[in-house]
């Protein structure tokens, strides 16, 4: 007997899972355990609800135990995942890190990253030389890339605290040529002072591919500068002038999907809510988290795909 559901699973045009990040109250090290590649990230504390992640497409996945970084593919995109454990030094395991995975892109082919996250434990705290935890970061992070493309090579990007687990990173390639952006509002990450770290953050501000744009995680930062200190609504306003800055039309923030806003203090979630609500339109898929973000005087900071 054929039914609905011969049409959704005939084969060729059945959606599958290239991959799962849950956000959720632990972070684990990613697996490939039943045929599927999943990683938890830890963003939510008990009583939060959880979020999730489904990267999905209509063709054939495999999925690789690469080690310590597992990956799926299929033909076109890759979704690579990889956690570094907690530790109190890591400028040099995220540059082994980050230098593994250019070579693994480079070797399968998915050479063009075009997203990726870092979700980093303690992010605002002092590593054993007295290094703030993001800076620290950052220094790895840009010696891999000084080696790897530079400023070329980097892709839309999001750096935010996590409640556990050290740094999880996960990132998305493909094998055809993508385009990095960057949003004039702002100086470019990658040229921000000496103040903010002893090496830049290495990221772009958006990344297109086809017709999709993915949105770095987006803060109320103008030039180099944080703008509206302590003024969270001014701050929310200010992130979400940077995401129109970003897209082709005002009117574009209705295209956006899979957003997602950091909140560094519960307290705000109301206003940066609100905010996002009036902003965004209903039924759009919107998680918040509350968690440290990567400069001590942001507040807020907003993420979304367009296509
Ligand atoms: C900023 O604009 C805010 O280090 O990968 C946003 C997105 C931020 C990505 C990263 C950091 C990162 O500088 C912080």
């Amino acid at each position: 007997m054929r039914g609905p559901a011969d049409v959704v699973t005939r084969p060729g045009t059945a959606t599958r899972a290239l991959g799962t990040i849950r956000y959720t109250g632990r972070s684990g090290d990613p697996s490939v355990a039943s045929g599927a590649l999943t990683m938890d990230v830890h963003l939510t504390a008990p009583g939060e609800p959880d979020a999730v992640d489904v990267w999905t497409t209509s063709r054939p996945v495999s999925v690789v135990d690469g080690g310590r970084v597992k990956y799926a593919h299929d033909g076109e995109v890759a979704l690579f995942a990889a956690r570094v454990p907690r530790s109190d030094r890591y400028a040099d395991a995220v540059e082994r890190l980050y230098t593994e995975l250019f070579a693994l892109t480079a070797a399968t082919g998915y050479r063009e990253l075009f997203r990726v996250w870092q979700y980093v434990e303690d992010v605002n705290g002092l590593n054993a030389d007295g290094l703030e935890v993001y800076q620290d970061f950052c220094l790895g992070r840009a010696r891999a890339f000084d080696r790897h493309g530079g400023p070329a090579a980097m892709p839309a990007a999001t750096g935010v605290g996590a409640l556990g687990g050290g740094i999880s990173v996960h990132l998305l390639a493909c094998r055809e040529p993508v385009r990095h952006l960057e949003n004039p509002r702002q100086v470019p990450a990658y040229h921000y002072p000496r103040r903010y770290g002893p090496k830049p953050p290495s990221f772009a501000r958006a990344t297109r591919r086809g017709d999709e744009l993915h949105l770095s995680g987006t803060a109320a930062i103008v030039g180099h500068r944080t703008v509206f200190p302590g003024d969270v609504a001014g701050q929310c306003r200010e992130a979400l002038r940077n995401v129109e800055a970003l897209l082709d039309a005002p009117a574009d923030l209705a295209g956006l999907d899979r957003i997602k806003v950091y909140v560094r203090r519960a307290e705000d979630v109301e206003e940066v809510r609100r905010q996002c609500l009036r902003a965004f339109p209903a039924g759009a898929d919107i998680a918040f988290f509350v968690v440290d973000l990567c400069r001590p005087d942001l507040l807020v900071e907003i993420e979304g795909t367009w296509s």
